[in-house]
């Protein structure tokens, strides 16, 4: 794709100083040379280049001279400064400003990416290509780029600018020519707009696979899982706090046949507890500001700031978000994927009992600070929504049943342990809520008999996260994120090499930051981040505090771990360091629901705890074997952590075995404001997904590769002369020389063919227009048999 924007928009060189301040000394030659094609681009003017600033942030000037090892250059608004000559970069024409493809550009180093990226996003072209992966910058406003006459144009090719549109089209287009399995993989820190691009290529699919109404469906997924699974975080207004996978299936004709979503751990702590200026999920807020009033009567439903669980973080809203009317989607929604009116109603009876949970309370009967629960209306209003008597509740969340030896005794809870208790009811009850609904919508999406197996999956997980105080729910997070790196990096980078290399191709190679360590400092068995904690987690008297001694006591010599003082230990993730805080980690990671609990649930009238109990009994029945035990009675089950890492490993492997499309959604400042590009959190952004690299890799690479086998068969009948040998690399030859594809533009492998990017255009656009004519003369043929 070439760039075909307009000039006027350039800076012209009267900005920075222009013409008439001749230098009193020519650049030195030294640096023309160094810069080679100077001389083609701008032999008259005086040389440009990018200098980095005191703050760190680059500009671009003009070199007004240059003696020794320094070079005097004139900045914008007047400024001249002297610099070390070594330390500037050379500018890259104007006429290349802003293009498309950071390929594209003749000097590539950090500051001429910075600032095509910033060229582009100011002038709203949010997304730009970095060889085969798409950048796409949050531009936190609403941009004019999507809808029908977009998503048009781009299926009819009238359209070539880079767009989340192209890459889903891409994939559908290469599921239905390879007949291979395609994903989408999304990532990018938190609030970078993993989630909107995910919507976006979703909303691209629906419309080309569309027809059969459940495009329709999966499209209102969204709605339903972001009002349950997202919540305002310091870093993003609507942050995602579970990974999602959603696969869709597409029948013979490429119409789309159904869908299923895998979610990721959801983030449970955050019913009972969030940080000050963050909310719990919105669904909670949207209930109680949208509810009709039936519904309020039935759930003795009160305002936000009633409810403890919303209160203790002192943030209600969101600026901008109407809560109220985002309650009537999700309940349209709910009506769209099937979920039945008795069904609706126990969901919304259960959020009820989670926010009246938050306010039972307890009073101290006994000087060993046991308690018993306060028979409010918090409890009765909580009994009555999940459908026990107020008596099982009040000896469920106040006393704990154990066994010792053969005899079962009956143990008081302190206040601490029955406020945990209570913690986890609710936690519990969320989490298996939010499982149900996923179900739900799987059922609803089901693919039918007439499947062919291709699909496309799109993966939005959260994006890696640093806060100022880090705990179990970062470090699960930035561990998944770890590992989709390696993902990246694999297909990038190490796959793409060794294929040049295995194929005998001339190839000199491009180094790149390998996360290896830092994913080894996780998963290594049995000194590892993962194994240590779930070793603490099994000891009945392991705390947190011995678990982060023990980190330090085995992991110190790993280069990616640092222990700090008390619990505190860092890791030096791909995209920063985290510090990590393991208060928590131990009972997180443990998530043990007492028994008494789930029999508590088995026994409700509500129609949905008694299955959520009964799933707990079978998963804890399925594990045993795998498990640890704490004293008492507990549903045993994997710990969190293992459970995470299983799932991860299958998702990987999922995605292995599919053609991946890569988006990196970036972040251009903290303040989530349209219009502001900061430049040092940018360069931090590219540097550790390697865009620069991948843009090097893929410049001197040959990213379309076929068999010989395959390019003969696809383009062998191509042929205006019969070739003396039909062995399929002498019929390949062939074809090179007829379309007079130049040498610099191909390798021949052992087995393959590698091209550079553009190269197999032609050949397609002549095969399809060939294609067309023979359809045409087949169906005129058989119109007159007729
Ligand atoms: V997290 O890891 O789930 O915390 P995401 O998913 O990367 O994060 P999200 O997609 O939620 O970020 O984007 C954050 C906000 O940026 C959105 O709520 C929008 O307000 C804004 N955004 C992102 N992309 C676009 C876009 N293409 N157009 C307009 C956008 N606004
Ligand atoms: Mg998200």
């Amino acid at each position: 794709a070439k760039s075909a924007y307009s000039n006027e928009n350039k800076p012209s060189d009267a900005d920075n100083g222009g013409d008439n301040m001749v230098p009193s000394r020519l650049p030195a030659t030294s640096l023309e040379s160094r810069w080679s094609d100077t001389s083609s681009y701008g032999a008259k003017k005086k040389l440009e280049a990018w200098c980095q600033l005191s703050n760190g942030d680059w500009a671009s000037g003009k070199i007004l001279s240059t003696s020794g090892e320094e070079s005097i250059v004139s900045l914008p608004e007047g400024k001249v400064l002297k610099f070390d000559t070594e330390s500037l970069l050379p500018a890259n024409p104007d006429i290349l400003d802003g293009v498309d493809d950071l390929m594209q550009l003749s000097y590539l180093h950090e500051p001429s990416v910075l600032y095509n990226l910033q060229y582009r996003y100011l002038r709203n072209m949010i997304y730009t290509k970095a060889g085969p992966v798409l950048v796409a910058i949050n531009p936190f406003k609403e941009v004019h780029l999507y809808g029908n006459d977009y998503i048009e144009a781009y299926k009819r090719k009238t359209m070539d600018k880079p767009h989340v549109y192209a890459i889903a089209d891409t994939a559908i287009r290469e599921m239905i020519r390879d007949e291979v399995n395609q994903s989408i993989i999304i990532s990018g820190e938190s609030g970078a707009g993993k989630t909107e691009t995910a919507k976006i290529a979703m909303q691209y699919l629906a419309a080309l696979g569309g027809g059969s109404g459940i495009e329709y469906e999966i499209l209102q997924t969204n709605p339903i899982l972001e009002a349950f699974g997202n919540a305002k975080t310091l870093r993003n207004d609507n942050s995602s706090r579970f990974g999602k996978l959603i696969e869709i299936h597409f029948s013979e004709t490429g119409r789309i046949a159904g869908a299923n979503i895998q979610t990721f751990l959801l983030e449970k702590s955050r019913v009972v507890q969030c940080a000050q200026c963050e909310r719990s999920y919105h669904i909670f807020y949207q209930l109680c500001d949208g509810a009709p009033l039936s519904l309020r009567e039935k759930l003795n439903l009160k305002s936000v700031d009633d409810y403890k669980y919303l209160k203790q973080s002192s943030c209600f809203t969101i600026a901008g978000v109407d809560d109220a009317s985002k309650f009537h989607s999700v309940m349209e929604a709910m009506n769209v994927v099937h979920i039945k009116k008795d069904d609706q109603d126990a969901v919304f009876a259960i959020l009820g009992a989670v926010l009246w949970l938050g306010n039972v309370s307890f009073t101290v009967i006994d000087n060993e600070n046991h308690v018993e629960i306060v028979e409010d209306e918090a409890a009765l209003t909580v009994a009555k929504l999940i459908g026990c008597d107020i008596g099982s509740l009040k000896l469920a969340l106040s006393t704990r049943t154990m066994r010792v030896g053969s005899d079962t005794i009956v143990q008081q809870l302190t206040l601490s342990q029955a406020t945990d208790t209570r913690d986890a009811l609710a936690k519990s009850l969320y989490a298996s809520l939010f499982e149900w609904l996923v179900e739900q919508i799987n059922k609803s999406l089901e693919v039918g008999k007439l499947r062919t197996g291709r699909s496309i999956s799109i993966l939005d997980i959260y994006g890696f996260e640093s806060f100022d105080k880090n705990s179990f729910e970062q470090f699960c997070i930035n561990y998944a994120n770890e590992r989709l790196q390696q993902h990246f990096n694999r297909h990038l980078f190490k796959l793409e090499q060794e294929e040049y290399i295995q194929d005998g191709i001339d190839w000199a190679k491009v180094d790149f930051d390998d996360n290896q360590n830092c994913l080894n400092l996780f998963e290594k068995k049995p000194l590892g981040l993962l194994s240590l904690l779930d070793e603490e987690s099994t000891f009945p008297n392991g705390t947190d505090l011995t678990f982060a001694n023990k980190l330090k006591q085995h992991l110190n010599s790993n280069p990616c771990f640092r222990g700090e003082r008390d619990k505190i230990f860092s890791v030096s993730h791909y995209a920063g360091e985290v510090v990590y805080d393991t208060s928590g980690f131990l009972e997180k990671n443990r998530d043990l629901l007492h028994i008494d609990l789930i029999q508590l649930l088995a026994c409700c009238t509500c129609c949905l705890p008694p299955m959520f109990a009964s799933k707990m009994l079978a998963q804890s029945a399925k594990t045993v074997g795998n498990i640890y035990r704490s004293s008492g009675v507990e549903s045993q089950k994997l710990s969190v952590a293992t459970k995470f890492k299983g799932q991860l490993f299958q998702l990987m492997q999922r995605l292995e075995s599919t053609t991946p499309h890569f988006i990196r959604c970036i972040k251009p400042n903290n303040l989530q404001v349209p219009a502001t590009y900061e430049q040092g959190l940018v360069l931090q952004q590219l540097r550790c997904c390697g865009v620069l690299e991948v843009v090097r890799i893929s410049r001197s690479g040959y990213p379309t590769r076929m068999s010989h086998q395959k390019f003969a068969r696809r383009y062998g009948f191509l042929l205006l002369e019969n070739v003396a040998s039909q062995d399929p690399l002498s019929v390949s030859v062939a074809i090179l020389q007829q379309f007079n594809i130049l040498p610099d533009m191909y390798q021949v492998g052992y087995n393959k063919l590698f091209f550079r990017t553009g190269q197999i255009g032609a050949l397609e656009d002549t095969r399809n227009r060939t294609l067309h004519g023979i359809l045409r003369v087949q169906s005129f043929f058989r119109g007159h048999r007729v």
